[in-house]
């Protein structure tokens, strides 16, 4: 049997606790993964201590660029066993996992790495009176040793999102992959090892969030700043955690995404974007839209042709060339989808279609699925359109003109992305805008330049990663001041 340990001032640990890695496709068993208990996770903070105080924390910028560069390279050359262990935690296409997943593992290296290497700092020269002047410079410094939390979802590309910028600042770094999906970060570490990556300034455990791995390191006094991405609920706890010691927190968090889809969009661009947007990973990644606006005049156009498409989705093992989609994480989350299934029908929602578990006659009948699902005839306060399901799931509603959607669209306590559908440019700039949210698209969806700023409003999170934003965020900015004297 496969087994994920954890890495740990450059060392590969055991544990005698041990958890099962289940693949969500037919149930069947990944490997055994060793839980890291809180002895484990304190020996991986003073291993990212020890580094910092060693050769990784006299490590030149360019000397840093340089290993994030090799690791990129080295998880390219791996590219088929991540691929198999991205596949095997997560059930998602191929299709999906060879485009996505795994280059941008490798691309938020390289992003960083450049990055780094030509970050601006702000100076600024005061002039004094007398003819003096004071000449002030930022230095950017690590922060220490950041503790990286990342959900399942997206496993290889949200972790790497974080560890990244986080060595390209000079930190030390101490991450928990998600307990569902080990596997990607698991390999992860073995290419720190492969490139020789200072011991102990990328260390790995494995673990559950309470009263396992994830609080330990969101409570361990030595930790100097966290990095979440995850449930709105879970990022309240770690907010907790973190008041403790006054750390700094970037929270990646839930979301309630909306589309709006005026009558005059370009109709079949508009619908393939729709499918990636409400279904794309089985809809669980946090952009997804689970709200669908249509205007009036389109609605019932939109929803038999949106449906006719949904009917096409084929549900496939991850290596079939036409799989669309993949079962969801766990039984676990099935059954919470399910019951939003269920109380759909109890608010009194209509199913276009979906609404089950499908059948495969194969052994995928005792993996983790559900049917892609559109339903619609909901008022604006069901549970079903307030509370993020993340599965692949939409409600659809209609509106009449365009304060009406932007109303509707903004009505949410979450604020992560939008996307609006229509030919008209002055409206597209005008309704992107007006969204309460970190990321708005317009006639696109998850179009990503890891430049620029990522995050959410409201419960969608605090701060934004992405491009310098994620630098700043793992820096530790000093303002130097220095006084010049003026002719005497
Ligand atoms: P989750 O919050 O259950 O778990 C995320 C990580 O936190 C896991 O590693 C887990 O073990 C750990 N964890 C759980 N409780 C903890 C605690 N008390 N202390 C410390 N660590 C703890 O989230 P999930 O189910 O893995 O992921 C799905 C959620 O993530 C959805 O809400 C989705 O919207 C959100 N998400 C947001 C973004 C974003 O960029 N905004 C990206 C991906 C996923
Ligand atoms: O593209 C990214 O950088 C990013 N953080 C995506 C998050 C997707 C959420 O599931």
């Amino acid at each position: 049997m496969r087994q994920y340990r954890n890495y740990v001032g450059g060392r590969w640990l055991e544990s005698a606790r041990r958890f099962r890695d289940i693949n969500p496709v037919d149930g069947s068993l990944n490997a055994e993964v060793h839980e890291a208990d809180a002895a484990t996770v304190d020996a991986a903070v003073s291993a990212g201590h020890a580094a910092l105080e060693g050769v990784w924390g006299g490590a030149s910028v360019v000397e840093r660029a340089a290993y994030l560069y090799r690791i990129a390279d080295e998880i390219d050359r791996r590219r088929d066993e991540f691929l198999a262990a991205e596949m095997a935690d997560t059930g998602k296409p191929h299709a999906m996992a060879s485009t996505i997943d795994i280059p941008r593992g490798a691309a938020n290296f390289r992003v960083f790495a450049d990055l780094i290497k030509t970050a601006p700092l702000e100076s600024f020269r005061m002039e004094l009176p007398g003819g003096a002047q004071a000449l002030n410079y930022a230095v950017r410094k690590p922060l220490g040793v950041v503790g990286v939390i990342s959900p399942w979802n997206l496993p290889l590309l949200l972790l790497t999102w974080k560890v990244a910028p986080a060595l390209a600042c000079g930190n030390a770094v101490v991450a928990k992959p998600s307990e569902e999906t080990p596997g990607t970060a698991t390999l992860l570490a073995e290419v720190m090892d492969s490139v020789k990556l200072p011991a102990g300034a990328f260390n790995l455990v494995h673990g559950f969030g309470p009263r396992s791995a994830g609080e330990f390191i969101t409570k361990h006094a030595d930790i100097n700043a966290i990095t979440f991405t995850g449930e709105s609920s879970t990022g309240a706890a770690i907010m907790h955690a973190a008041a403790e010691g006054v750390k700094p927190v970037s929270f990646e968090l839930g979301g309630k995404n909306a589309a709006v889809i005026f009558a005059d969009c370009d109709f079949s661009k508009m619908i393939d974007g729709m499918m990636r947007a409400v279904f794309l990973n089985s809809g669980q990644v946090c952009l997804c839209a689970e709200r669908v606006y249509v205007e009036r005049p389109l609605y019932e156009r939109f929803c038999q042709a949106f449906t006719e498409r949904v009917r096409t989705l084929r549900l496939g093992w991850p290596h079939d060339a036409d799989s669309a989609m993949g079962p969801l994480i766990s039984a676990e989350h099935r059954d919470k989808v399910l019951q939003y299934f269920a109380l759909a029908r109890e608010e009194g929602a209509k199913f276009l279609t979906g609404g089950g578990v499908p059948s495969f006659g194969d052994a995928r009948d005792r993996g983790f699925w559900v049917e892609p699902t559109l339903i619609s005839g909901l008022p604006p306060g069901a549970r079903c359109v307030k509370e993020e399901i993340f599965g692949p799931i939409c409600h659809i509603a209609p509106f009449d003109d365009e304060r009406e959607a932007i109303k509707l669209a903004n009505d949410t306590r979450y604020g992560l992305s939008a996307t609006v559908w229509t030919s008209d440019l002055n409206r597209g700039h005008r309704v992107a805008q007006a969204m309460h949210v970190g990321l708005s698209w317009v006639n696109t969806w998850f179009l990503r330049d890891l430049r620029t700023p990522f995050g959410g409003a409201g419960l969608s999170g605090i701060g934004r990663e992405g491009g310098l934003h994620s630098l700043n965020f793992y820096s530790e900015l000093t303002n130097v001041c220095v006084h010049i004297d003026g002719y005497q």
